[in-house]
């Protein structure tokens, strides 16, 4: 858990100083989700129980298996993106082998098709588990209640992660959200929990018990994960005009990954040791991952419309 995080953070850390140099076009992030998107992941079998993610949760996608070098080639628009060799923008995470489905831009398109893929399962007789995220902005859409509903009327095998890092872009979570998200699972017909988001642990335990109450034909679970957004929006957007910086540094304060790393210390499962060679490790990886996806090829015109229509 510890190394999917520190790898998600320092790749995620990477794309930024490559978009600044000029060298990444666009860059959206998941500082600060690591222990929400991390803990959640952690309950998915990879390439059996499906993943409908936003843009930013990167680091569930690191969970299931993809690498520093698949997220860089994905960023750099390369041919050998495995997302969508380069035609979707960075954050638009797919993967058929590991059963992660691709989103479209407008925000909570995934929930309805998360919940169609949580019927097929149950009309199949398979005991899958479809695991669908977003931000609390995305729970203001139509999509995200007609999921709701929809899922709670069937009891279908779905997990609803909210990530709420009180911004939707520049929009207020007490503009945006009425009365609390995870209670709204209530008037669905289903359990909601609140969880602090940046502890790993606690948010790993109430979507592990949310795991088997899909797998045992219980119905969904409406998880909200209360975190924050360490960056900007996205590498195009200024969060100087609609926050203060002070609100930021206390946030940092309570960084999922430093806290874990206390943790791990304080019951021996880290030393300074242990933690260099990781973090070497990681650095070694990213590195890599730059060089490799900087030489990659780009895709060639006359391939743009490959495995974008059937074959006549
Ligand atoms: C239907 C729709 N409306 C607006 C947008 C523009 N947009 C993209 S991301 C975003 C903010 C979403 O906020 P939230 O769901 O809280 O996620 P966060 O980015 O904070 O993690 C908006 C408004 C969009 N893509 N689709």
């Amino acid at each position: 858990m510890y190394r999917a995080m520190l790898l998600a953070r320092r790749t995620d850390e990477r794309m930024w100083i490559l978009n600044r140099q000029g060298r990444a076009a666009f860059v959206i992030s998941c500082q600060g989700h690591e222990a929400a998107q991390v803990g959640a992941a952690y309950n998915l079998r990879p390439g059996y129980d499906y993943l409908y993610p936003y843009y930013r949760d990167f680091a569930m996608t690191t969970v299931l298996g993809q690498s520093a070098r698949d997220h860089l080639l994905s960023l750099l628009g390369k041919k050998e993106d495995p997302n969508s060799a380069g035609r979707q923008m960075p954050g638009h995470f797919s993967s058929r082998e590991l059963r992660i489905v691709t989103a479209s831009a407008p925000v909570g398109v995934q929930y309805p098709q998360a919940v169609g893929s949580a019927l097929a399962f149950r009309l199949r007789g398979e005991d899958g588990v479809v695991l669908v995220s977003g931000g609390e902005g995305s729970t203001s859409e139509g999509d995200w209640h007609e999921a709701m509903n929809f899922a709670g009327v069937r009891k279908l095998p779905v997990v609803f992660l909210v990530q709420n890092n009180a911004y939707a872009i520049s929009v207020p979570e007490e503009l945006q959200v009425a009365g609390s998200i995870a209670k709204r699972a209530e008037g669905y017909g289903f359990p909601g929990v609140a969880v602090d988001g940046n502890d790993v642990l606690a948010v790993y335990e109430v979507a592990k018990e949310a795991f088997g109450r899909a797998r045992r034909g219980e119905g969904p679970t409406l998880i909200e994960a209360k975190t924050y957004r360490l960056t900007a929006h996205s590498s195009d957007d200024d969060d100087r005009r609609y926050r203060e910086r002070e609100e930021i540094e206390e946030w940092r304060q309570k960084d999922p990954i430093l806290r874990f790393e206390r943790y791990l210390f304080e019951v021996g499962l880290l030393d300074e040791e242990k933690k260099e060679e990781i973090s070497a490790q990681i650095k070694a990886e990213i590195d890599e991952a730059v060089e490799y996806a900087e030489a990659a090829p780009f895709a060639g015109p006359e391939e743009a419309l490959e495995r974008v229509y059937a074959e006549a």
